[in-house]
Parts: C-alpha cells; sequence; structure tokens
C-alpha cells in the first residue's frame, strides 16, 4: 500500500499482542451482548444481526476507542460497552447501505450482503435493531457514571445523524444524482460526515470516558477527522489497487459505478500523499497525549498502510 514505515522503537511483538487482546475481547463482548437477545419473540430478527455483526470485520473503530482510553491513562475495559455500541451502528450503516434501495450491494465482509441471505424487510429491520440496541448498551454500560452516559449518547446520536454519518450519505445520494463532479473540497466535507464521524466518535468517546479536559477533547476530534479522511482515501486506493479476496467485496466496483473518489479527482499518487499528510497529523496529536499512545500510533499506521 502505501510507503511508510512504523518508529523503530516501537515493540512491534507487544503491541500486535496487545491489539489482539483488545479484538479478542470485542468480538467476544458483541457475542455476549447480542446473546442478551437471543430469547427475542421473533428469533429471525437476532440471527439476521448475528449474521452481519459477527462477519469477520477489522473492528477499527471499538480497537480506536481501546486504544485511545489507554493513551489516555484511563483502564480500556471501561470503554468495551460504549465501543461495541459503536460497532453496531457501524455495523447497522453497512447493513442499510448495501439494500436494493441504497447500493445494491452483493458482498460484504467476504460474505453475500444480509438481504441476500434474508427477506429484504428483515435486513432493514436487523440494521433498525442493532442501531436502537446500541443505546441500549451504552446506557447499561458498566464503570460510567450517568453524567458520561449522557455525553456519549449524544456524542454518538450526533456523529452517526442527520449532520454526521447519515447526513453524509445524503450529500453521497445528491452528488450522484446531479451526476456532477464534486470538488474535492466537496467530496471531502462528503467523507468527513460519511465515514470520518463514527471515528471522531470513536476518539470522542474515549475523551468522555477518561474525563479528558475540553482542549485535548478538540485534538482527538480532530485526530479522528483526520484518521477517518485517511482510512477513507486508502478505501478508495484499495477499490483500484486491492483484491476481492482481502477487501472482501468486488474491486473496482467505484470506476464501474461511475463514483467520483479521491483516486478519480485527484489521481493515485496525489490520494497517496493526501491520505499520508492526514496520517503524519495524526501522529502528531497521538505523540502528545499523556500515556502509553503506542498502541494508538500503530493503530493509525494500519489504517492508511493496510491491504484490506
Ligand atoms: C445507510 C445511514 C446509512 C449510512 C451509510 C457507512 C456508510 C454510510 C456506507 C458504507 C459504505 C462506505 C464506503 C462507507 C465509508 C466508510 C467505510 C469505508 C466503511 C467500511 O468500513 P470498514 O472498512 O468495514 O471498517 P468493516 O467491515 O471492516 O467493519
Amino acid at each position: 500500500m502505501l510507503s511508510g514505515s512504523l518508529p523503530p522503537t516501537l515493540q512491534i511483538t507487544e503491541i500486535e499482542e496487545r491489539l489482539e487482546t483488545f479484538r479478542h475481547e470485542i468480538e467476544s463482548s458483541l457475542d455476549r451482548l447480542l446473546q442478551q437477545k437471543q430469547y427475542l419473540p421473533h428469533s429471525i430478527l437476532f440471527e439476521a444481526a448475528r449474521y452481519s455483526l459477527l462477519s469477520p470485520a477489522k473492528r477499527v473503530r471499538p480497537l480506536l476507542m481501546l486504544a485511545t482510553c489507554e493513551a489516555l491513562g484511563h483502564p480500556p475495559e471501561h470503554a468495551l460497552s460504549p465501543a461495541c455500541a459503536l460497532e453496531m451502528i457501524h455495523t447497522y450503516s453497512l447493513i442499510h447501505d448495501d439494500l436494493p434501495c441504497m447500493d445494491n450491494d452483493d458482498m460484504r465482509r467476504g460474505k453475500p450482503t444480509l438481504h441476500k441471505m434474508y427477506p429484504e424487510a428483515y435486513a432493514l429491520l436487523a440494521g433498525d435493531f442493532l442501531l436502537t440496541y446500541a443505546f441500549e448498551v451504552l446506557v447499561a454500560a458498566p464503570h460510567i457514571s450517568d453524567s458520561q452516559k449522557v455525553a456519549l449518547v449524544h456524542c454518538l446520536a450526533e456523529t452517526s445523524g442527520g449532520n454526521g454519518m447519515i447526513g453524509g450519505q445524503v450529500i453521497d445520494m445528491a452528488m450522484e444524482a446531479a451526476k456532477l463532479s464534486p470538488s474535492w473540497e466537496h467530496l471531502r466535507d462528503m467523507h468527513d460526515k460519511k465515514t470520518a464521524a463514527l471515528m471522531v466518535a470513536a476518539l470522542d468517546g474515549a475523551a468522555i470516558i477518561a474525563n479528558a479536559p475540553s482542549n485535548l477533547r478538540k485534538q482527538l476530534q480532530q485526530l479522528g477527522k483526520d484518521l477517518g479522511l485517511a482510512f477513507q482515501i486508502v478505501d478508495d486506493i484499495l477499490d483500484i489497487t486491492g483484491s476481492e479476496e482481502e477487501i472482501g467485496k468486488p474491486v473496482g466496483s467505484d470506476v464501474r459505478n461511475h463514483k467520483t473518489t479521491a483516486v478519480s479527482l485527484l489521481g493515485l499518487e496525489q490520494a497517496k500523499e493526501v491520505a499520508q499528510n492526514h496520517l503524519v497529523s495524526a501522529e502528531t496529536i497521538i505523540r502528545s497525549l499523556p500515556y502509553n499512545s503506542d498502541l494508538l500510533l500503530y493503530l493509525a499506521h494500519k489504517l492508511v498502510h493496510r491491504s484490506k
């Protein structure tokens, strides 16, 4: 993928082991939280939600939330339920985005999309269920005060709402309907909302849980934006240079669907440069954090230097 290497001082094996531990905790918490709903009167809803939520995924957003907590000197396990709530919201957005009324996609997370496996209406409802269950999980989260819960509900509702992820999706649809090629600034604003907003939720969520002061919260929100934009640009690049096996969906779909992307607007080399610049800005913020931020630094690099 992009060139660039990690600082030689990082103890990579140790960090990867820690990342694996976090990943394992996220997977088992998602499973456990969903099991609590297995006796829903209509088990098909539970099964459909499970199919999408527990399909193989990178878990970027919950990992970022846990790693940020660690970098703020707060026990990362305190962020586990909010991190799972965020992953539920992200998964709902993917389910809805794949529906025939939106992108009408056949493959997601290396498997047939949910509406290919279950009746379309159940896919819609499974998405709705994950979105609403996320807030139930959030308000029942252990180790978190009531005022922090209110702040977290506000943060997740705002970043996933009409001026966040859903707003970004609306801009995307309007741009396609207009059949006009947007400027890079316009496209970046769409990505800011559609992709980066949930990354901001991961970073700001951690800041809320760790009781970070407001100036640090602002820096972490900016870090979420930088990482989100870099992540999205790399997503656009992988649609051209990646392999179907690794990205879990067909490559070249943006070109086939005449989508305007960072690559179609800027060209491959400049798109790589812009992603790299966002990573450099992200690194500056990460290095200024008060506690051990090695894992966060490693994650930031992995978001950009990835093949899937
Ligand atoms: C339908 C409300 C609604 C919103 C849809 C998230 C989204 C907005 C659309 C999905 C399509 C897309 C390209 C979104 C940009 C963000 C992105 C790259 C999502 C994929 O996230 P990954 O790569 O996926 O983290 P996994 O499967 O690893 O979780």
